[in-house]
């Protein structure tokens, strides 16, 4: 083999393993939010791609505050919702984890977590209608103000193929 041809099969190569890196992050289904003593999560949005049928979220507590003293969830709703959603959490107190029981305004949402303790939810993006306007938000008392962004379902078109495809609906989140 030639020193020009070894050389283009070299980049060919290469070529290959980065199509292949871009097909795997095409699909963006999985997020890891942080969230500290400060009242902060460690980001102001997040986005999914459209093709997922379902989203793993986890949710990590990088401070020290004991659950009961300054714990954490992530709640995803409707932007218009989240106000009296938090209000309603307020007075179901911690042990609902902050949270009316059952309410459907509640798309998805993690248990309250303490300093160190990491959760990990899964939930169907069928709750999800293209071009909604969600956000994300702690629903401890107090947190909902400093702690909430938008949350994006990116390629809208590849989102409403997908639910107009009876096999790609999922069954409904808990
Ligand atoms: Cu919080």
């Amino acid at each position: 083999m030639s020193a020009a041809r070894a050389r283009a099969a070299w980049q060919l190569g290469l070529a290959l393993v980065a199509s292949a890196a871009g097909t795997s992050h095409a699909g963006n289904c999985q997020l890891t939010v942080e969230a500290n003593d400060m009242m902060q999560f460690n980001a102001r949005a997040l986005q999914v791609d459209a093709g997922c049928t379902e989203v793993q979220l986890t949710l990590r507590h990088v401070g020290k505050q004991e659950a009961h003293v300054l714990g954490h969830d992530w709640v995803l709703a409707r932007t218009a919702d989240v106000g009296a959603l938090a209000s309603a959490g307020i007075a179901a107190g911690f042990d609902k984890g902050y949270l009316p029981t059952g309410d459907k305004r509640v798309i998805a949402a993690t248990k309250i977590v303490g300093g160190g303790e990491v959760t990990t939810i899964t939930f169907s993006t069928a709750n999800l209608a293209a071009g909604g306007d969600y956000s994300f938000f702690c629903s401890y008392p107090g947190h909902t103000s400093m702690m909430r962004g938008r949350f994006q379902v990116t390629g809208k078109e590849s989102l409403a193929a997908n639910r107009a495809n009876p096999a790609n609906q999922a069954a409904p989140s808990r």
